[in-house]
């Protein structure tokens, strides 16, 4: 198999990296080495930074026309080129063909549209007083670095480099390690587009060398980052005493809150969406599954028939609900996951280890749907993000007791609520501490509103007029007259 060697994107330029460092990059779903990703240094990291630095006021003094037309032109060739990104971005995560080409790589050029758009509609506040005037100005950071992760590999990047792009800034933007060639083959089709040299530079390497490059480089003036919590507290206490404006989405233990008078086949079909979709590598994933008791044992019995029913397979073929998981460590850590809650005594009901597909994917690394009750709330397994297709079934009592279970973890990402009941679905999504909350659905996202974690979750917000308002420094001009 001949190993693609993948390129740092700087000054508009393709670069090998300064250190000559590699690392290797595994297709999980075979479990083989199929290309070499740079471990760039801090001397790539400055060179980015200086051909950022370079482009600039260039870019900030471009109308909004302008900058929203280079990214619409990204944007096409993104479609252009769909049917590629797709099984590149299968490849290197794992995920289903078939997710990634209804969800992964059309939300690239959507997200790029979609800031592209609002960008041209952005104002800001004025406040008239007597004789004279209050404006904002707001005005691009400068250079911003952007870190993103493995699990919705382009699809994440993408949506925090247009707003970033949109609003005038430069970017660095570090893709994951573990999935950085959708990021490669985006670089090549930004300069296809005419993308003025220096404004997106992309460098690729590892967290701790890469990563830690940016987070302490005086240039760069922003860091957003989505990726795991403990990666986040790293980032908070590096980035802090900088000063530097900082947005984390960090990880999440989302509870699905399910009543009995819920519209059953949609809420269960759902709810198996919502665990498993993405091996359950989707920080909105709903890991914890909180069931009135009138209702629980029906579903724990219909819910576990379904999961069984569901193939963990071949990504490339199109009967594969579930794909691979990220890498032979994330598996290992899924699995260490589960021994856990055996030792906690919780009760197996389906799954429970590995999933061996053979043929060409005898060597990936697959994980079986897995669903386990009778766990304490205060257990390892219903505290602690797992990141994968593992999920709990706890019952409850009534609506405060349903509150209660939803926020008994140190996260506050994401919840869901199945009920017909519309009072009842407002007061719990009042109650639930979370940034997002679905009422009789899950994962429905429009662009245009807020999105983040509450507690430890993350910090700030992202999405719609948030990311334009995050990339930019609000300047209060008041005028006398
Ligand atoms: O994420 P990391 P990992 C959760 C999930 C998973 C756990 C660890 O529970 O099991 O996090 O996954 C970069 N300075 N989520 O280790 O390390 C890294 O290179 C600067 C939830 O893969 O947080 C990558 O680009 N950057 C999640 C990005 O951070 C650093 C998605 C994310 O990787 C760095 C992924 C450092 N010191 C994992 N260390 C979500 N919320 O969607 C790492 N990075």
């Amino acid at each position: 198999m001949s190993v693609t060697q993948i390129k740092n994107y700087i000054g508009g330029e393709l670069h090998e990296p300064g250190s000559g460092d590699y690392l290797d990059n595994v297709n999980p779903a075979i479990g083989q080495v199929y290309s070499q990703v740079p471990n760039s240094h801090i001397d790539d990291i400055d060179a980015a930074v200086d051909a950022a630095e370079a482009a600039f006021s260039k870019w900030a003094r471009k109308s909004q026309a302008e900058r929203s037309t280079i990214l619409r032109r990204v944007a096409d060739l993104v479609d252009r080129d769909r049917d590629r990104l797709v099984t590149a971005e299968s490849d290197d995560n794992g995920k289903p063909l078939r997710l990634a080409r209804a969800v992964d790589i059309p939300r690239v050029a959507a997200n790029i549209r979609f800031y592209a758009g609002i960008a041209e509609g952005f104002s800001s506040e004025s406040y008239a007083m007597p004789r004279g005037i209050n404006y904002v100005l707001r005005q691009p950071l400068g250079v911003v670095g952007i870190i993103s992760p493995w699990n919705l590999p382009l699809y994440l990047l993408s949506w925090k480099i247009a707003p970033a792009l949109a609003m005038g800034n430069c970017v660095i933007a570090k893709p994951s390690e573990i999935t950085p060639m959708t990021a490669y083959l985006f670089s090549e089709l930004c300069i296809e587009a005419g993308m003025p040299p220096g404004v997106l530079n992309i460098v690729h390497g590892s967290g701790a060398t890469t990563g830690d490059a940016m987070l302490t480089h005086p240039g760069i003036k922003a860091i957003s980052f989505t990726g795991g919590t403990q990666t986040g507290e790293h980032i908070a206490r590096t980035v802090a005493p900088q000063f530097k404006k900082f947005s984390l989405e960090l990880g999440g233990k989302n509870p699905i809150v399910i009543f009995e008078d819920c519209e059953y086949e949609k809420m269960m079909e759902t709810t198996l969406q919502s665990s498993f979709a993405n091996q359950g590598q989707i920080c909105l994933c709903g890991s914890r599954v909180l069931v009135e008791r009138s209702m629980y044992e029906r579903f724990v019995d219909d819910f576990v028939e379904r999961s069984r029913k569901m193939r963990v397979g071949d990504p490339h073929e199109q009967s594969s609900d579930l794909g691979a998981v990220v890498s032979q460590p994330h598996q290992q850590k899924i699995l260490g996951c589960i021994e856990t809650a055996k030792q906690e005594g919780g009760q197996l009901h389906c799954g429970g280890g590995p999933a061996e597909p053979g043929g060409r994917c005898a060597d990936g690394f697959f994980v079986q749907p897995t669903v386990f009750t009778g766990l304490a709330t205060d257990s390892q397994t219903n505290q602690q993000e797992i990141f994968g297709p593992v999920v709990t079934i706890q019952p409850f009592d009534d609506e405060k007791h349903a509150a209660e279970l939803a926020n008994s973890t140190k996260y506050g990402l994401a919840a869901s609520v199945w009920t017909s009941d519309i009072g009842r679905g407002h007061r719990m999504a009042e109650w639930i501490d979370s940034g997002v909350v679905w009422v009789n659905c899950w994962m429905i996202r429009d662009l245009r509103t807020p999105f983040g974690g509450m507690k430890a979750s993350g910090l700030g917000r992202e999405g719609g007029m948030e990311s334009l308002r995050f990339f930019t420094e609000p300047k209060n001009v008041c005028v006398k007259y």
